[in-house]
């Protein structure tokens, strides 16, 4: 799910967090010193270095691949001529340009809106449970899920009734009555048919021929601002800077307004690898998942590939050790866990108890490490500037930050790289820090380049 509707939920609802100019002070604090990442610093100490480009893939709602703070780091499939219909390149994927869209049909009309996965699975097992015996069950794992998603749907659908007078009233600002009436419309509505215009069979991963070319898609925002932290043009005055210089956005359209399919993620993830990622972008998480192996699988791939994959948290101030946020970092605790994940928290400018962003999970065992997601100024469409928050800023700020040492340490595999940001990150000893993460740290790129330079000595 796209994560700044779940942040609008940690908030109550009131805080505007669409802000059109920076917050004063804050303009890119998050590759500043402090509690930012010392990109700045790091890139002082490169000065003289070469970079060769690293490919970023970001698997998110769509990029603005015409945003002016992103121009020349777009990534080309030069192997594929555009528009004639023919997949060039034979990679599986029709005027596959800049990436692909897994929310479309060749056509090129596209799916905006989708369920969560809870209302999904709610759907689908309502006819076998509802009003059923549970003593006549055979089933009781699946009829104990269908419990447990019908009382969080419902409870969720009750809960939004108290707004609906508001509502007809016209008491919420423009953002907050588009939030409610998605969830009851899309997001709650069992009903909501969130697939047919897309042609697949959704649970059938041999399916594959589906989606188009337009990787923008019909809402882009929450994808072009994951690429301007990654990519923007540093240092032109205008918006904020990228973490990274030297890199290509791969733009894979996959995470609708609503839960995002295991399909559609499973595919992004192959499409990645496949066609030259190094590092893959995940802002995105849900709570249910209906093909978790065929994911794990899909992951393992750019696992064995040596491809890198950054994940966000979640934002539902909630311990992930215990609660999954899939894609998880585990199947189902039993496999071998991956080493090429990085899973990532919200931290914030502000020291103190403020240091960890409110909304952020946090997991000692399953959330690596920290990186700043609150007050971010950067891209999003119409050559537009905005202000976001959530561990959906968290993770491509990481993302950037192993693309940056990638590009100046190629001969490091993203295995190193991976382990020396866990290694360098700025460690936290107070404040209950240490429990939230793995490392109890927040990346910190100056120290890293200073590992990095030694291990490129050692390995030349
Ligand atoms: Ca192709
Ligand atoms: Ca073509
Ligand atoms: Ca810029």
């Amino acid at each position: 799910m796209n994560k700044i509707s779940s942040f609008l939920i940690v908030l109550g609802f009131s805080v505007p967090h669409l802000v059109a100019q920076a917050i004063p002070g804050t303009l890119n604090w998050y590759n500043g010193e402090g509690q930012g990442m010392y990109t700045d610093q790091a890139y002082k100490m490169l000065k003289k270095k070469k970079s060769s480009t690293v490919v970023v893939a970001v698997i998110d709602s769509g990029v603005d691949i015409e945003h002016e703070d992103l121009q020349g780091k777009i990534w080309v499939n030069t192997k594929e001529i555009p528009g004639n219909k023919i997949d060039d390149d034979k990679n599986g994927y029709v005027d596959d340009v800049h990436g692909w869209n897994f929310l479309g049909n060749a056509n090129g009309e596209n799916q905006e809106n989708a369920r969560l996965e809870k209302t999904r699975i709610y759907f689908q097992l309502k006819d076998k449970y509802d009003g059923v015996d549970p003593q006549t069950l055979m089933d009781a794992e699946e009829f104990y899920l269908f419990q447990e998603v019908k009382s969080a749907v419902e409870g969720e659908l009750e809960n939004l009734d108290q707004y609906k007078e508001a509502l007809a009233n016209g008491q919420f600002d423009a953002e907050t009555k588009k939030y409610i009436e998605d969830q009851l419309n899309y997001n709650l509505n069992i009903y909501y048919d969130d697939r047919s215009l897309i042609g697949d069979n959704p649970d059938d991963f041999t399916d594959t021929h589906y989606g188009n070319g337009d990787v923008e898609g019909p809402d882009a925002l929450h994808g072009t601002h994951v690429s301007g932290i990654i990519a923007a043009i540093r240092g032109n005055g205008k918006g904020g800077d990228g973490v990274a210089e030297n890199v290509k956005i791969m733009s894979i359209r996959t995470v609708p307004n609503g839960d995002e399919r295991d399909k559609d993620v499973a595919l992004a993830i192959r499409y990645a690898v496949d066609n030259g990622a190094q590092v893959i972008n995940m802002s995105f998480g849900k709570d249910y998942s209906t093909h978790p192996y065929d994911v794990y699988q899909a992951m393992l791939y750019a696992d064995t590939n040596g491809v890198l994959m950054v994940h966000a948290a979640g934002n539902d101030a909630k311990d992930v050790d215990v609660e999954p946020n899939f894609p998880t970092s585990h199947f189902n605790f039993q496999e071998e866990p991956f080493t090429h994940l990085l899973t990532i928290g919200a931290s914030t400018r502000m020291t103190g108890e403020a240091m960890v962003a409110e909304f952020s999970n946090f997991g000692a065992e399953t959330v690596d490490v920290f990186a700043p997601g609150l007050e971010i100024y950067n891209t999003v469409p119409q050559s537009a500037y905005m202000n976001l928050q959530g561990t959906s800023m968290a993770a491509p700020m990481v993302t950037g930050a192993a693309a940056f040492l990638k590009s100046y340490y190629p001969n490091l595999s993203m295995w190193t790289i991976k382990n020396i940001l866990l290694e360098s990150a700025t460690v936290y000893t107070d404040f209950g820090f240490p429990s939230k993460s793995v490392t109890g740290g927040i990346v910190n790129l100056k120290n890293a380049v200073k590992m990095c330079e030694k291990a490129a000595k050692q390995n030349p």
